[in-house]
């Protein structure tokens, strides 16, 4: 169930499968604290994708462009805590793919709901490129983009279902990716929703 999808990116299927629930409980905690919110691009559109943050940075978007910052522009205070259990998922899945001490330090949650997609783009906010990032899919299934390092390079489609998680690092972190359509389908821990973690080492 290790799966290389290219140089430096691995997929680790249903790897999160069994702590899912204490996982969706931890978006719960999360989300009372931080509720999830549609951000504003830079470009003056409102993503399909609703997000919210946990751990020491936060990953924002809004007129003024993407970035991380440490406090929640809704409540203006501290995103919560990471859960531990968000923690050692991460740092466990990381060294199933090679990399030994992974300890993001902000992990964005996306929920997608029929419809939500996320167009192709390059996560490039971070410090570190050398740093990986990991990503854990829950609920509905969904065909993940994986494109090349260039815009215009023809992206290869992965499909990835709840309890799937992939790191990213090396040659495949700066890849464009992004995510098709969300179609109507139903899980029984999510109803018509797919949740995914994205952990992220911010700051070196
Ligand atoms: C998602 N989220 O499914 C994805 C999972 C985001 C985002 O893209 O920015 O919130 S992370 C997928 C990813 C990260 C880094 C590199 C690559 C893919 N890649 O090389 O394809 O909501
Ligand atoms: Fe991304």
């Amino acid at each position: 169930w290790v799966e290389p999808l290219c140089e430096g990116a691995v997929v680790l299927r249903r790897f999160a499968s069994a702590p899912a629930t204490d996982l969706l409980v931890g978006i719960e905690q999360v989300a009372e604290q931080a509720p999830f919110r549609q951000m504003q691009t830079p470009g003056g559109h409102t993503m399909s994708v609703a997000m919210t943050c946990c751990g020491p940075w936060g990953w924002v978007t809004d007129a003024k462009g993407y970035r991380y910052q440490q406090n929640d522009p809704l409540s203006g205070e501290l995103w919560p805590s990471m859960p531990a259990s968000f923690q050692a998922l991460a740092a466990e899945a990381a060294g199933m793919a090679g990399y030994g001490s992974f300890e993001p330090d902000s992990c964005l949650v996306n929920r997608y709901s029929p419809g939500a997609k996320m167009g192709l783009h390059q996560d490039k906010n971070e410090e570190d490129f050398d740093q990986p990032i990991v990503s854990v899919s829950l609920g509905t299934p969904v065909s993940f983009q994986f494109g090349g390092l260039r815009r215009g390079d023809r992206p290869q489609r992965v499909p990835l279902e709840h309890g799937d998680v992939v790191v990213w690092g090396g040659p495949a972190r700066l890849r464009y990716h992004g995510v098709l359509t969300l179609k109507h389908a139903e899980h029984p821990l999510t109803g018509s929703n797919r949740y995914n973690l994205t952990f992220r080492r911010a700051r070196s």
